[in-house]
């Protein structure tokens, strides 16, 4: 009776790309309020208020503010939501994105 001799497979290394990530910013402008704009970053990116705060004062003082990093898909969700709900409040409010390096 014959054996088969199965020589074992050589290992596929699997390989997994890390998902490229991209920033949403938050653009200031002279209009919104800063309260309203507090209010949408701890709805929709689920901050504290003391880091919505932050980032709505740097983004008042300096232009723009990254507010938070995801998947693309993620990140331009949330970035149309939030400037969405100043759209309908009757805001410029703004959120961009932007591809990670
Ligand atoms: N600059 C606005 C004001 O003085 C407040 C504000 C801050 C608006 C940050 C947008 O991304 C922003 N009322």
């Amino acid at each position: 009776m014959s054996e088969t001799v199965t020589k074992p497979k050589a290992r596929a290394k699997p390989k997994v790309e890390r998902p490229k990530l991209y920033k949403v910013i938050l653009l200031n402008d002279d209009y919104t309020p800063r309260d309203f704009v507090v209010t949408v970053l701890k709805a929709v990116f689920r901050t504290t208020a003391e880091q919505a705060y932050r980032v709505m004062l740097t983004a008042h003082q300096l232009g723009a503010c990254v507010v938070a990093v995801y998947t693309k898909d993620v990140a331009e969700s949330k970035a149309e939501e939030a400037t969405e709900a100043g759209r309908i409040a009757g805001y410029p409010l703004t959120f961009t994105t932007e591809r990670e390096e």
